[in-house]
């Protein structure tokens, strides 16, 4: 459900082709709400088909066309609805947590491996994080550029100030990540030397 309000989230910046939404998704939206390319052209259509999203046909490449997605008002009302209840906290359901209570089952070259792999994943989303927050900071992210150019100054420095804010969430839940999994790596060894 919540990928609904996401492409609505994403497509309020600017109408944009099945494609561009899946490429844009990626570099912004997808940071706060994982959607792999499979799960977002379906619901592109099924969103059109409940009237939350409209489509134009735009010339595409010499002869072609393609169709371009925008937000109906139905849409922005179903969103701003959404926007404007409260959500139900999401209960703790991430299996390197499971499994983190019961390592003992666990070989400890296996725990390691797994360590490892986490502090991988971390590092890297750390890293990419910090380099988005930058952009968004510095309003050169191309789809917040989109976005802020139909938003008065005010407008855009709100908008700007909520999205970094949910970056900073993100980056301080990474770091939280990268120290657990250090002490995942001292307590193997202290256990298992
Ligand atoms: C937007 C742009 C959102 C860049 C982002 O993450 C982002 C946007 C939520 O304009 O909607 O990284």
């Amino acid at each position: 459900m919540s990928l609904r309000y996401a492409l609505v989230a994403l497509l309020t910046g600017r109408p944009m082709t099945g494609y561009d939404i899946a490429k844009s998704f990626s570099r912004s939206v997808a940071h706060v709400w994982h959607a792999p390319d499979s799960q977002i052209y379906p619901e592109l259509h099924r969103m059109e088909r409940d009237g939350l999203l409209a489509s134009v046909e735009v010339a595409w490449g010499r002869k072609g066309t393609k169709k371009e997605y925008h937000v109906t008002d139905a849409g922005l009302a179903d969103f701003r609805a959404w926007m404007e209840s409260p959500l139900a906290p999401q209960r703790q359901r991430d299996p390197v947590y499971l499994k983190a209570a019961y390592f003992d089952f666990a070989d400890p070259a296996a725990v390691r491996e797994q360590l490892r792999r986490q502090q991988e994943y971390w590092t890297e989303q750390l890293r990419m994080l910090e380099g988005t927050r930058a952009t968004l900071l510095d309003r050169s992210h191309p789809t917040l550029a989109a976005r802020l150019a139909k938003l008065d100054e005010r407008e855009a420095e709100r908008a700007v100030r909520f999205k970094v804010y949910a970056y900073d969430g993100l980056i301080a839940r990474a770091r939280t990540e990268l120290d657990w999994i250090a002490e995942g790596f001292a307590l193997l060894e202290e256990l298992s030397p």
